[in-house]
């Protein structure tokens, strides 16, 4: 845990998050702003500050992330209808918390556009 890190504080339970999935590795709960009628942030529960922050090591858990989120898919029904996965790594590309998390967004057509 790295204490100035809010979603370590969620994951610790120091401050209140809408889980909608937890394992030993990994915890999902619902985005404060949401930009889609599904926004879910998946986290492992182990700090890293961004993609960059990584290595070859990580790869089970990082791996993990995903396969968490085809569950999480499938809990909240938008299989079928499709996900977006987005991981935003440095300010430059909008992340603004710093321990690495994948968005899921769905229920809302989605551009091809990604940027
Ligand atoms: P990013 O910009 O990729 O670092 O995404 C961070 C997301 O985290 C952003 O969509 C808003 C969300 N967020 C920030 N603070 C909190 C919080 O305290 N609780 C929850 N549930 N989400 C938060």
């Amino acid at each position: 845990m790295t204490s100035d890190c809010i979603f370590c504080k969620i994951i610790a339970g120091e401050i209140p998050g809408q889980f909608v999935y937890q394992d030993e590795q990994v915890v999902a709960f619902r985005d404060i702003h949401p930009i889609a009628p599904t926004h879910i942030l998946i986290a492992p529960r182990k700090h890293f500050d961004s993609v960059h922050h990584v290595d070859a090591s990580d790869e089970p858990l990082l791996g993990h992330l995903f396969t968490a989120a085809r569950l999480i898919a499938e809990q909240e029904k938008v299989s079928q209808s499709g996900y977006r996965l987005v991981v935003n790594t440095g300010a430059g590309a909008g992340q603004t918390v710093f321990h690495i998390h994948m968005h899921l967004l769905a229920g809302k057509p989605m551009s091809d556009k990604l940027v």
